[in-house]
């Protein structure tokens, strides 16, 4: 909860009108659509982009992370996350930063605030956004700063039907600090 001071992320300095910008990738849903090609390996090729987390029957596209200043203590990781056959998101974890979380936001009085949930429910085959306004993994007490075109490793805590947790791998291309949404196209051309 004492990430809800940070502004590190700059997540709190969007107002509530701006926030729900990562809703536009249902556009781009279709141009990569799971269903049209079932091999999220054979989507990550075509598209150019770094999945490949593929633990768990979990796909994670679009990983990245918001660049920060010079002492900023905070950032948001973002990205989408779809679970073949249904799992929870139970943790997160980098060694960019001494404290990850999960975090959610929620408009409350008209005002946008953030906190720290334990668990993020995966339904079957339907991807999950973690966007600017939204959910997202927050890196408390960064280790440096993170500048655009840094690689972070994030390793989420999924937990499948079996209740087993496996270990997922992403690696988050940092972006620069004004970035409010994972333009899908900036990776085609
Ligand atoms: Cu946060």
């Amino acid at each position: 909860m004492s990430a809800c001071r940070l502004t590190g992320c700059g997540i709190l300095s969007q107002s509530g009108a701006q926030a729900p910008v990562y809703n536009r990738h249902p556009a781009t849903n279709k141009e990569y659509g799971v269903k049209a090609i079932r091999n999220p390996l054979a989507i990550a090729i075509l598209l150019g982009v770094s999945t490949a987390a593929l633990a768990a029957d979990v796909e994670v596209r679009e990983a990245w992370v918001r660049g920060t200043v010079s002492g900023q203590q905070a950032t948001g990781a973002f990205m989408e996350i779809t679970s073949k056959s249904g799992a929870t998101l139970v943790g997160a974890a980098s060694p960019a930063a001494a404290i990850t979380e999960i975090h959610e936001m929620k408009m409350d009085g008209g005002v946008m605030k953030m906190r720290a949930i334990t668990r993020l429910a995966l339904p079957a085959a339907q991807p999950v956004p973690l966007g600017p306004g939204g959910y997202h993994v927050m890196l408390i007490n960064l280790k440096q700063p993170l500048k655009k075109g840094d690689s972070v490793p994030l390793t989420l805590q999924v937990e499948g039907e079996d209740k087993k947790i496996e270990a997922v791998e992403v690696k988050a291309e940092v972006r620069e600090l004004g970035a409010t949404a994972a333009p899908a196209s900036a990776h085609k051309h």
